[in-house]
């Protein structure tokens, strides 16, 4: 097998998607994967629902083939959780592919919090009986609804990854699954992914012992996967990609950059500090900023609950421009 200094395809360290694909090793649950997605598309495509692929939270790059150390982010899932829930107010069914144990949908309310714990939430009526702490029950009730109306009408489904590779083969197969629903999917790429990973053939097999002193590592730049994702396996749908940046300076022009190198319709921009804020909405032809008020704030109001409505909006043209070219063929 070549190895991956043999198949670097441009000179400055990056593989082609392809090469990735045939040098690592597919996840073990990816036929389990693809079968609940399957099922989940095939449904949705009879119903005629608009589908909407989220990807949330970070990516591990692991260091050892056993791994006991990897690379991981700040990424908590956040973005990806209420986006999906804002989706199924909008009428989509939503495919949640997360990092395993970050923020889901609904739960999120109740979980990941620093002061609250879930039994914090719960309080002991008499010997039998455990209830809903009266503090918390109406905006449990609101909650709960809704979690119960997606989960009942088989809106919502939830699929994890965890490392690099997994979220790759998992991207890669769930992209393609959807692709039969054409237009009418949208793909929606939130999920914090590392740009840099050992390979499987340069990481050692066991864990790194420090008697060797101390570790230096180097870390090959992952493929640019997007250029496929757009090209070929999901040419149909709407691609909503996100950028993240911390220099101020970078934000807009690298979110141009990547619309004009991948040539996929929205990026959605935002900076570290302020990503719950403010984004903006950058397509080919416009550039919006999204921005929450001070009343909003106050309010509790999420970014997300004015940014999901502009998406759908461009989907909405997306879907209808491509019914226009099917009547003009
Ligand atoms: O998961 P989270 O809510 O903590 O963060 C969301 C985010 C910043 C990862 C997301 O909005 C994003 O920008 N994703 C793409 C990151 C990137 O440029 O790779």
């Amino acid at each position: 097998m070549p190895t991956a200094d043999q198949l670097l395809d441009n000179g400055q360290g990056v593989i082609d998607p392809d090469v990735f694909f045939e040098m690592n090793t597919p996840p073990t649950n990816l036929p389990e994967f693809e079968a609940k997605l399957e099922a989940f598309v095939d449904y949705h495509q009879k119903n005629k629902t608009r589908l909407v692929f989220i990807t949330s939270g970070g990516t591990t790059v692991p260091l050892e083939n056993q791994t006991v150390r990897f690379i991981d982010n700040f990424s908590n899932g956040h973005r990806g959780a209420c986006s999906a829930e804002y989706f199924l107010e909008a009428g989509y069914a939503v495919v949640f592919m997360h990092r395993q144990f970050s923020l889901q949908p609904f739960h999120r309310h109740y979980t990941h919090n620093a002061s609250t714990g879930f039994l914090d939430y719960l309080v002991q009526k008499d010997e039998d009986t455990i209830a809903v702490n009266p503090q918390y029950t109406e905006k449990m009730k609101v909650v709960l609804s809704k979690y119960h109306n997606a989960t009942k009408n088989n809106r919502l489904l939830l699929l994890d990854f965890v490392t690099l590779s997994d979220y790759l083969f998992k991207l890669k197969s769930g992209t393609r699954i959807l692709a039969r629903l054409q237009e009418k999917a949208m793909y929606y790429l939130a999920a914090a992914v590392s740009d840099f990973f050992v390979p499987s053939q340069k990481m050692h097999e066991h864990k790194i012992q420090s008697s060797g002193g101390a570790l230096t590592l180097t870390l090959d730049q992952v493929p640019k996967f997007l250029t496929p994702l757009v090209s070929v396996w999901a040419s149909k749908g709407l691609i909503v990609s996100f950028k993240l940046e911390t220099d101020a300076n970078l934000l807009v022009p690298k979110a141009r950059q990547a619309l004009t190198r991948y040539g996929h319709q929205v990026v959605v921009a935002n900076m570290l500090n302020t990503r719950k804020q403010t984004v903006t909405v950058i397509t080919k032809s416009s550039q919006e900023v999204v921005s929450l008020t001070p009343d909003d704030l106050a309010n509790h109001v999420e970014i997300e609950d004015r940014l999901i409505p502009q998406l759908v909006h461009i989907h909405d043209g997306w879907i209808s421009s491509d019914a226009t070219k099917a009547c003009q063929q």
